[in-house]
């Protein structure tokens, strides 16, 4: 094989492998909130309890350097709910990923519900007694059911210590065939022919 035939070739396979990855539907690090017990949020709406902004240099910051992030179980003895403020679109049928790094404050045995609303997620997340968690990443695959959702996490109890919560992330995972250009056979078949001709020439 000649070296242009070989080049136009890779170039070629390169086309047919097409994009490839993931596009982001949301992301928060909590890194711009403001460090408090019972804070707010700028994403999300809180209810049903409170949650705490902690970390930064020295504000409970179990898992330094990683900005800031939440202890979802705040200080009123009643953990919060957090719940997206804005709706997310979802492509029906689409496979999505929520993914989102997590450790405790404290020991205890801690529980939350989380996913994305309109019927498109639920799922109990649960950490045993125990002792110390490290910073940990957990990543969960969806099928979308609904055009419209809302990413929402709901810690029970209310001890005052619960799932650290940091880095969430919603994303699109890229599951299609990408399909051959119509030309692109027709342009294989060409540089092939090319190929055979210079075959013959060298003989
Ligand atoms: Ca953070
Ligand atoms: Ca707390
Ligand atoms: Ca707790």
């Amino acid at each position: 094989m000649n070296r242009t035939l070989a080049a136009a070739l890779a170039t070629a396979s390169l086309a047919l492998a097409g994009p490839a990855g993931a596009a982001t539907v949301f992301s928060d690090n909590f890194n711009s909130e403001t460090l408090a017990t019972n804070g707010s949020l700028s994403n999300w709406n809180i209810s049903n309890g409170t949650i705490d902004v902690i970390g930064g240099v020295s504000f409970y910051n179990f898992y330094p350097g990683n900005g800031n992030y939440l202890d979802l179980d705040g200080s009123t003895q009643n953990a919060g709910r957090i719940e997206t403020k804005l709706p997310l679109a979802f492509t029906i049928g689409q496979t999505y990923t929520l993914s989102f790094n997590y450790g405790r404050n404290g020991s205890s045995a801690e529980s939350m519900t989380f996913g994305v609303t309109g019927g498109n997620l639920s799922q109990l997340f649960a950490l045993p007694a125990g002792g110390t968690v490290p910073f940990s990443f957990f990543s969960v695959d969806f099928v979308a059911t609904s055009a419209s959702g809302n990413i929402f996490f709901d810690h029970a109890g209310g001890d005052q210590q619960g799932i650290v919560l940091d880095n969430v992330l919603l994303a699109s995972v890229d599951t299609a065939v990408v399909p051959v250009p119509a030309a692109l056979p027709l342009l294989l078949t060409g540089l092939l022919g090319l190929g055979a001709i210079a075959r013959r020439r060298k003989a």
